[in-house]
């Protein structure tokens, strides 16, 4: 009887040791720090390791894509234009989650026009988990726009003179336009934003830009955001800019910064994307 019920113990205990070797668990994500080649089923304590960011800035005009010079596009107020130099831009770039925003840039200059600037990649690295979206601010808030914020061309160009309060242009966006009223004669205009303080004028100009979208940060390399810019929208919603309105330049005009700012505000920037890559 002894011996009997040894062997039902025996045989229980080798069913149960060989039932947990065959049904091993752990982590069964290979994309894991800690994944395990031999579980069978996942227990949940897959880790991952943290991303690095990629913003890359894309440009169109309305359906089209941006070409340089010899492209004309149709403005909401009637005018054909041509675009002959895009810079901009944006800092404080955060990727944003429920447990912490994390800055990825302080600051990003681009020139639509130089390839190495429409592609730039983040020092720092984001911790794996899910995230809710990124927010950037278009130009330099009042106490980042300052002259030692940049200390090299090309970014040092953009400095905004000091009478009008200094720091630097938020954006220069220029090209030609047909008068409508002298016909065909092309005049050029000069899109500048920036933020003004003096000659008894004073404008706010740089605001934050929230763009949603939710994603995960699990084993992936590097998180990719690709940003949009949509130059028709400068010209669109809800302000139908009519480069006309204004002389030469749009620095001293109120309205016209105004007019951009909202624009600016509404429709410019589109998050096209979040890829995960694992390169
Ligand atoms: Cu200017």
């Amino acid at each position: 009887m002894k011996t009997i019920k040894i062997t039902i113990l025996s045989i229980l205990a080798l069913s149960i040791l060989i039932c947990t070797s065959c049904k091993r668990k752990g982590c069964t994500n290979e994309l894991a720090t800690n994944y395990e080649s031999k579980a069978k089923k996942d227990d949940g304590t897959c880790e991952y390791s943290d991303a690095g960011v990629i913003v890359t800035l894309d440009h169109k005009v309305g359906a089209d894509d941006l070409v340089f010079t010899n492209k004309f596009y149709y403005s909401a107020a009637g005018h054909e234009y041509s675009i002959e130099t895009i810079k901009y831009v944006l800092s404080r770039v955060t990727v944003n989650s429920s447990v912490g925003d994390v800055e990825v840039f302080r600051n990003i200059y681009v020139d639509a026009e130089d390839e190495n600037t429409l592609t730039q990649t983040s020092t720092v690295e984001v911790p794996a988990g899910d995230y809710t979206g990124i927010t950037f601010t278009f130009g330099l808030n009042e106490s980042d726009n300052i002259a030692s914020v940049f200390t090299s061309s090309p970014e040092t160009n953009m400095v905004w003179p000091d009478a009008m309060g200094g720091g630097y242009h938020f954006m220069k966006l220029e090209g030609f336009y047909d008068s409508l009223n002298t016909n065909s004669t092309l005049q050029a205009y000069n899109t500048h934003i920036g933020s003004i303080d003096g000659m008894g004028m004073a404008q706010e100009n740089s605001w934050e830009i929230t763009l949603n979208e939710s994603f995960t940060v699990a084993g992936a390399h590097h998180v990719e955001f690709h940003i949009e810019m949509d130059i028709q929208e400068w010209f669109e919603t809800p302000n139908t800019y009519d480069f006309s309105s204004w002389n030469n330049g749009t620095m001293m005009e109120m309205v016209a910064q105004t007019q951009l700012k909202e624009n600016g505000q509404a429709g410019v920037f589109i998050l096209e994307e979040v890829a995960m890559r694992q390169d």
